[in-house]
């Protein structure tokens, strides 16, 4: 049987940061990162049959407070200002790109506090991916939202259930459509596409929703975005609660984390799991280390609810990633989060591929919801 509709919560606030151009392997391209893949993944999930996907822009401003739990004062202001200050500094009206970053060799000795816009933007960011526009505060606010919004409701049907008491094999899910994406977002630092990161936002908010007995909820986290999630995991990496979960390539941006051997520090350690694969990865090598991943830490951690950072870069025909995945890996991924059993929120990260990203979103979607 197929499960009840999906939910999905977009805005439009989200199309309004658009840089025209990136850097990729030193040339001029232009920003992967665009409108168009939010508007193809709507237009997707609008044109399936039987109304399998709900689409709703009523947001509910959550305010500044879970914002605030993750990312730090300065880096916040930082993002709200830096546009206007760049540009009145002389930087291209484009928007903020990081000058000189303080890479750990060089800020050993250097004492000085940043002091201009050029300074500030090494500062607070790690790549050159992440340009900061006029409304790149507003539309990353509002992905910040529109996740905490999805997270909300999310909770109210699991709490609905629960009241039921009644069990089901279709778990309630609730997917955020959302951009700028958010997994590369660490609590000072922008970079990769992101700015905050809306998992890590929405993740905390739903731990700190108790459970009925009054414990704090428990959240399990699988990244199955091609690229590591090393903003996750920077967040949550001395605490037990929640369990990080990655898959991604093995030798992709960004890079410097990622590696099987971060696994966690103090009360932390064992919680946060690295699964680097290779770009070589079929659909049934995906699905054989997706399952381990699900059967070894997500199961046995106990979760009240699963957080999907939903990158489909792994797709074969990504532009800027990808690995030999095909259309047919993204229902498989559905139904095997799916079979965890928890009430699931799916939030929107990577995928560049804007011909198929509808498709292979949808995909995902679909498989966890049961429809053929
Ligand atoms: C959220 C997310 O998926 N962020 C990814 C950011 C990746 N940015 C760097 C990509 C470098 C790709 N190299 C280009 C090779 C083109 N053939
Ligand atoms: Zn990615």
């Amino acid at each position: 049987m197929a499960s009840a509709q999906i939910r999905v919560f977009t805005s439009d606030v989200c199309l309004l940061h658009a840089p025209t151009y990136e850097f990729h392997s030193g040339a001029e391209n232009h920003y992967h990162e665009s409108p168009d893949r939010l508007t193809a993944i709507a237009k997707w999930l609008e044109s399936r049959p039987e109304k399998r996907f709900v689409l709703s822009k009523d947001i509910v401003d959550h305010g500044m407070t879970p914002i605030q739990k993750i990312h730090k004062p300065d880096f916040l202001e930082y993002l709200q200002t830096i546009y206007d200050e760049w540009v009145q500094e002389g930087g291209h009206p484009h928007g903020v790109a990081p000058a000189t970053v303080p890479h750990q060799r060089l800020a050993r000795l250097g004492k000085g506090k940043p002091q201009t816009a050029a300074a500030k933007s090494g500062e607070y960011c790690f790549d050159l991916s992440a340009v900061i526009m006029k409304e790149t505060w507003r539309a990353s606010y509002e992905s910040a939202q529109v996740t905490l919004t999805a997270a909300g409701e999310l909770k109210r049907l699991a709490d609905q259930l629960q009241g039921q008491n009644t069990t089901t094999d279709h778990p309630p899910a609730v997917y955020a459509l959302c951009r700028p994406p958010g997994h590369h977002a660490q609590t000072d630092l922008c970079g990769g596409y992101c700015f905050l990161n809306n998992v890590a936002i929405a993740t905390q908010w739903l731990i700190d929703q108790p459970q009925k007995d009054g414990r704090p909820s428990r959240v399990a986290i699988v990244d199955v975005d091609f690229h590591h999630g090393n903003g996750t995991q920077e967040i949550f990496y001395s605490v037990k609660n929640p369990l990080y979960t990655s898959l991604h390539s093995e030798k992709g941006y960004p890079f410097f984390t990622g590696s099987k051997e971060e696994q966690g520090e103090g009360e932390g350690l064992g919680f946060n799991i690295n699964v680097p694969l290779p770009k070589s990865t079929n659909n049934d090598e995906y699905m054989a280390a997706l399952q381990k991943v699900i059967d070894d830490h997500v199961r046995p951690s106990a979760p009240d609810y699963v957080i999907v950072s939903l990158g489909v870069d792994t797709f074969q025909e990504d532009p800027i990633a990808g690995f030999q995945m095909t259309s047919d890996a993204y229902p498989r991924i559905g139904a095997a989060i799916r079979s965890i059993g928890v009430p699931t929120l799916f939030v929107q990260e990577g995928g560049y591929c804007v011909e198929k990203i509808g498709q292979n979103v949808g995909g995902v979607l679909e498989g966890f919801g049961g429809f053929q």
